[in-house]
């Protein structure tokens, strides 16, 4: 929708504070969750979830133990989302992110998803705090591994219960390294670390932003649910896009009711 449809649900005296806002600041920050990459015709984690998330439910399969239990399962469903994401594009809100960081280069875009949608549009990355699908590691001896992703789903078959079922039952490869580990997806599970390195880059560029954009999260989720508090501990503006209300809503600095796709040109224009 263009911005012009944005004034039903977000009022214009709101959209102006926060362009003015985007327009001076010089190290804003973008925090990324999973309705950023919505409008690209990828399933969030927890919005009304049909049919397919719910039997294959992040919360079940995104750990250790399903993965110990039924690597072939838990392989074959981060193989499927991979391919329903390498046919999937960038929207304009992944876009308009991207043209914001080469207007201000100190713009940092800090994600939790595990796609690769931001990287696409243009944008620099200064962390994906929960990895990504495009790195893979050995479970056992901790190598990394050079996994192809495999071919795109074609666009109407990707994210399709078909399209898994093809792709059940594939087994992870061995490790090469070590000769005996099984390859994993380089994502954090639930119940793990998240990675060091990027964690600590990420607080440091909340501590000194000016701005921070928190983009389609739920806010459930910790630690990185404690990200926009930091920010505000710092005294920059916190501004939420989101077309629901959330976790943070009650305390961010401005919550613009709306989608990525949607206000994020309209700020950024
Ligand atoms: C840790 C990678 C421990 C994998 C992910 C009880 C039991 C068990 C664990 C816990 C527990 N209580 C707390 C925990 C810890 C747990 C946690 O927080 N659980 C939650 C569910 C309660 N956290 C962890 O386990 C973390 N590790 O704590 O380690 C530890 C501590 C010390 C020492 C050792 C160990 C690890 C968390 C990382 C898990 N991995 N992903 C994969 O992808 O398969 S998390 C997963 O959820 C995704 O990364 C996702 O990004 C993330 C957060 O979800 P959101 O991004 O917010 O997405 P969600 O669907 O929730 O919301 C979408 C939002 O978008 C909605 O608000 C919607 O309104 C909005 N939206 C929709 N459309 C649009 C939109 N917005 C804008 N535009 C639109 N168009």
């Amino acid at each position: 929708p263009s911005s012009g449809d944005l004034s039903e649900t977000v009022p214009t005296a709101d959209l102006d504070a926060v362009r003015a806002l985007v327009a001076q600041a010089r190290r804003p920050v973008v925090l990324t969750g999973a309705g950023m990459s919505a409008e690209s015709g990828i399933p969030t984690f927890r919005d009304t979830q049909t049919g397919l998330w719910e039997r294959y439910s992040p919360e079940q399969l995104a750990t250790e133990d399903a993965f110990l239990a039924d690597p072939d399962l838990v392989w074959s469903w981060y193989r499927w989302r991979t391919r329903m994401v390498r046919a999937r594009r960038p929207n304009p809100g992944h876009d308009a992110v991207a043209h914001w960081q080469r207007a201000v280069p100190g713009l940092e875009v800090v994600t939790q998803n595990v796609d690769d949608l931001h990287e696409r549009a243009g944008a620099r990355v200064l962390a994906h705090l929960h990895g990504s699908l495009f790195e893979h590691r050995c479970a056992e001896c901790g190598a990394p591994a050079d996994v192809d992703p495999g071919a795109p789903a074609d666009a109407e078959a990707a994210g399709s219960e078909a399209d898994l079922e093809a792709m059940l039952r594939e087994a992870p490869p061995t490790c090469p390294a070590c000769g005996t580990g099984r390859i994993r997806p380089g994502v954090v599970w639930f119940g793990e670390m998240l990675p060091q390195e990027p964690w600590e880059r990420t607080y440091e560029a909340l501590e000194r932003c000016d701005l921070a954009l928190v983009v389609g999260t739920s806010g459930l989720v910790q630690p990185a649910a404690s990200l926009p508090f930091v920010a505000l501990g710092a005294g920059a503006a916190v501004v939420e896009v989101n077309p629901v209300e959330t976790e943070l809503s009650g305390a961010v600095t401005h919550a613009l009711r709306g989608s990525a796709g949607a206000v994020l040109p309209a700020l950024v224009a």
